[in-house]
């Protein structure tokens, strides 16, 4: 599939992998809607994936939590920008690391918001007008955190895991219809991922790295970008990938 000219909505495009994934469908002359909280990094990726190739770029100043806010973002897009042919439901987080038992209730409030929540709503407000033009694409960023929990981390992987039954769930749903639904599930990747987790404690959040090369933003936006342009009968369900120094999300080889 080309996607020169065609509207790609990235949720979370202001780091990490979303950003990553703006700058790969801007080099194949896409146009951009690119949403998420913080305003002046979006500035920035805008910029940059202009640079690249990117054929327009629309910010979107978002909170995916807000259903009405989401809503309204989505209908009250300039006619120009309203025929979304990609969603990648990117937005995302983790908070903390900690026994179920002992866990931050406000912790676990925050990432089923923003990765199940959030997602649901984005998708809610996007997917009918991909039914009605007969044409999409939905990405869903899962994880190996949902095929299989790791300690400490019980709600995050949940998170996860209710991403994979929404994907096939969407899937199903859409049956009939020529919208695709795939899911990108990487292990761990080297973004700001671990130091939002950590609520900035940079030592820590170095420590996930530590001893491995972990994958990067780019090598899970390729893996978008590879979903999204096979020919249009073609749906990739699911792709998982981890660094090889990953086997999956309990076990990983580090150098001491
Ligand atoms: P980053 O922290 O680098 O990026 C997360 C992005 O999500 C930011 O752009 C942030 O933007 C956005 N975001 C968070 N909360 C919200 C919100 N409420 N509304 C809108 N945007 C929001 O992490 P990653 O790039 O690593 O994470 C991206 C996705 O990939 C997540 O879904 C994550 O779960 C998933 N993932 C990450 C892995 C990893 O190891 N890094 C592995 C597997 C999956 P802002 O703060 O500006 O709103
Ligand atoms: C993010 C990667 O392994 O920290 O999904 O959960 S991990």
């Amino acid at each position: 599939m080309n996607l020169k000219g065609k509207i790609v909505l990235i949720t979370g495009a202001s780091s990490g992998i979303g950003a990553a994934t703006a700058f790969a469908f801007a080099a194949e002359g896409a146009r951009l809607l690119l949403a998420a909280r913080r305003a002046g990094k979006l500035a920035e990726v805008a910029s940059r994936a202009l640079e690249l190739g990117a054929e327009a770029v629309h910010s979107i100043d978002l909170d995916v939590r807000n259903n009405r806010a989401v809503q309204r973002a989505i209908d009250e897009l300039p006619p120009e920008w309203a025929e979304i042919e990609v969603l990648v439901n990117n937005a995302g987080l983790s908070r903390g690391l900690d026994k179920l038992y002992t866990g931050k209730i406000q912790d676990w409030e925050e990432m089923i918001d923003t990765n199940v929540k959030g997602l649901l709503y984005v998708s809610r407000a996007v997917v009918p007008g991909m039914v009605v033009r007969h044409s999409g694409h939905v990405v869903n960023l899962g994880s190996t955190a949902g095929e299989l929990p790791y300690p400490n981390g019980a709600v995050y992987c949940a998170s996860k895991a209710a991403e994979r039954s929404i994907n096939d769930g969407l899937r199903q749903d859409l049956l009939g219809t020529p919208v695709r639904v795939t899911s990108v599930d990487p292990g761990t990747v080297e973004t700001d991922f671990s130091l939002v987790r950590f609520r900035g404690d940079e030592k820590r959040a170095a420590n996930v790295y530590k001893g491995i090369t972990p994958l990067t933003p780019e090598d899970v936006a390729e893996a978008i970008l590879w979903a999204v342009s096979r020919p249009a009968h073609v749906n990739i369900a699911r792709i998982q990938l981890t660094s090889v120094d990953q086997a999956n999300s309990l076990l990983f080889h580090r150098e001491a």
